[in-house]
């Protein structure tokens, strides 16, 4: 382990506490902030108005979509005075990509496209993205900054298991790690035993992989008897789903590492919008020099005072293949002051979607909530599913988490009533918990899908 990593930083916030016996990450020093990071509040908020008059001129110059969209909302570019003109400006959504599909949303001629992503989303057409040559040089910026923030430092072998290909996650964790000086191991997802394998022989310190990933992977080092905490990795950089307190403190302590969260979303550039930095752990720090942040209402669409949870939306300042004015990320959270980068803001873990609420006889539900209560509970192992079932006109509800394999009968029993009373107790709803075998529920290889819903199967 490096000494960078082992140092607690002198003026590091605590929340919360790091695991017991770990000492926490440090922050990398000032020699390895980029140019963005040294912005002073001041000077952060003209670059940011700068950045935004010159895209939105450049949506509205370039993607006909904007063009309408501002034309039949009444505003102009040159509308925007002050950081604050943006709420004046129309929402951009997933159906707007959607109806654009495939090239639509792109600002510049398809010669200076260097790539596409796409998401598959839950219906209908796959959203595309399009970078250009400098988008992707920002992009490997950012998530640089983010893996440098995450602890990792030039030298570090990092251990890519998000998925290559059309998904963002791989690749762009892959040239941010080739951005910081790193010596990546492009693993992408899936063939689980080999990447246990890989790991032990190549002796990674870092793993940029979904959490839920990270669960499968534990479980098959411990299948081939392999103790996780002896392992070379010391930084997780987890993101692409949601996940909890409850879920770093299982994979902090069975891996020995810290766990850090990365978020990012396709339509504004992949992973890299937004870093928890690894001295603090208190949430993520937006890179607002790239990505300014609002939080609306998601019912009046009102922008929100900061601290105050909503609806994220995103408007990149400097992307040129395809801006974004105002995404809509359905992803609820709140903003906060900035702590360990004290000029951008922090956003607060993302525990749920809009889309992912589930409404059970009038109660609303996450499934972020679930998991805190299964993984808080003895016998049980950190997997589960919901399941969802209509009995005659009302919605039934069943937890189905997995039995750790020591667990007796007895130890199972009292299980599932602990976690059907602590459903009722801390969210109102009444529901079934079943715990099911060891190794019996879908593992996943990207991201989980936690939510089976057999409501319409009659
Ligand atoms: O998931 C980009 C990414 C890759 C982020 C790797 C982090 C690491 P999409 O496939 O477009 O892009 O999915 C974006 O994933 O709107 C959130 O709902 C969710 N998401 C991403 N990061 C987090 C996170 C990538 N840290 C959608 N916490 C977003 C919770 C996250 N949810």
């Amino acid at each position: 382990m490096s000494d960078d990593l082992t140092t607690t930083a002198p003026d590091a916030p605590t929340t919360p506490p790091p695991a017991a016996g770990r000492r926490l990450g440090s922050a990398p020093p000032a020699r390895l902030l980029d140019s963005g990071e040294r912005l002073g509040l001041g000077e952060l908020r003209a670059e940011q108005l700068r950045r935004l008059r010159e895209t939105l001129h450049h949506a509205y110059t370039n993607i006909p979509l904007y063009r309408r969209k501002f034309d039949e909302a009444g505003v102009r570019p040159e509308d925007c005075r002050s950081l604050a003109d943006l709420s004046r400006f129309p929402f951009t959504t997933k159906a707007d990509l959607r109806e654009t599909y495939p090239f639509g949303m792109f600002a510049v001629p398809m010669d200076r496209v260097r790539r596409v992503h796409a998401s598959s989303g839950t219906s209908g057409r796959p959203t595309v993205v399009g970078y250009s040559e400098r988008d992707l040089d920002m992009w490997a910026d950012v998530v640089a900054r983010c893996i440098r923030a995450a602890g990792g430092r030039p030298g570090h072998k990092v251990h890519v298991a998000y998925g290559y290909g059309l998904f963002t996650g791989g690749l762009g964790a892959h040239y941010g790690a080739e951005r910081a000086g790193c010596t990546v191991i492009p693993a992408s997802g899936g063939m689980t035993a080999r990447q246990v394998q890989i790991i032990q022989d190549f002796r990674p310190e870092i793993i940029m992989v979904t959490p839920s990933y990270m669960l499968t992977l534990l479980d098959e080092f411990e299948r081939q008897g392999i103790d996780p905490r002896t392992t070379s990795l010391r930084i997780g950089i987890f993101g692409a789903e949601p996940w909890t307190e409850r879920m770093r403190q299982e994979i902090e302590e069975r891996l020995d590492l810290h766990a850090v969260d990365i978020y990012g979303l396709s339509e504004v550039i992949g992973p890299g919008v937004a870093q928890e930095c690894v001295e603090s752990k208190d949430g993520l720090h937006i890179w607002e020099d790239h990505f300014y942040p609002e939080v609306v209402d998601p019912l009046s669409d009102e922008v929100v005072t900061d601290g105050a949870t909503g609806e994220a939306v995103f408007t990149s300042l400097d992307k040129e293949a395809m801006p974004v004015i105002r995404y809509r990320t359905r992803d609820l959270t709140r903003l906060l002051p900035g702590t360990a980068r004290p000029a951008f803001r922090r956003m607060e873990r993302v525990t749920g979607r809009c889309d992912d609420m589930i409404i059970v006889r009038g109660v609303n539900l996450f499934p972020s909530q679930i998991e805190e209560i299964v993984l808080g509970t003895p016998g049980v192992a950190p997997h589960f599913q919901l399941h969802l079932t209509r009995e005659g006109r009302l919605d039934r509800l069943t937890v189905r988490a997995e039995a750790r394999p020591d667990a007796t009968p007895e130890r199972r029993a009292a299980a599932a009533s602990a976690i059907t009373q602590a459903v009722k107790d801390g969210v109102g709803l009444t529901v079934d918990t079943e715990i099911v075998d060891p190794e019996t529920l879908e593992r996943s290889v990207g991201k989980i899908r936690r939510i089976v819903d057999e409501r319409d199967r009659g």
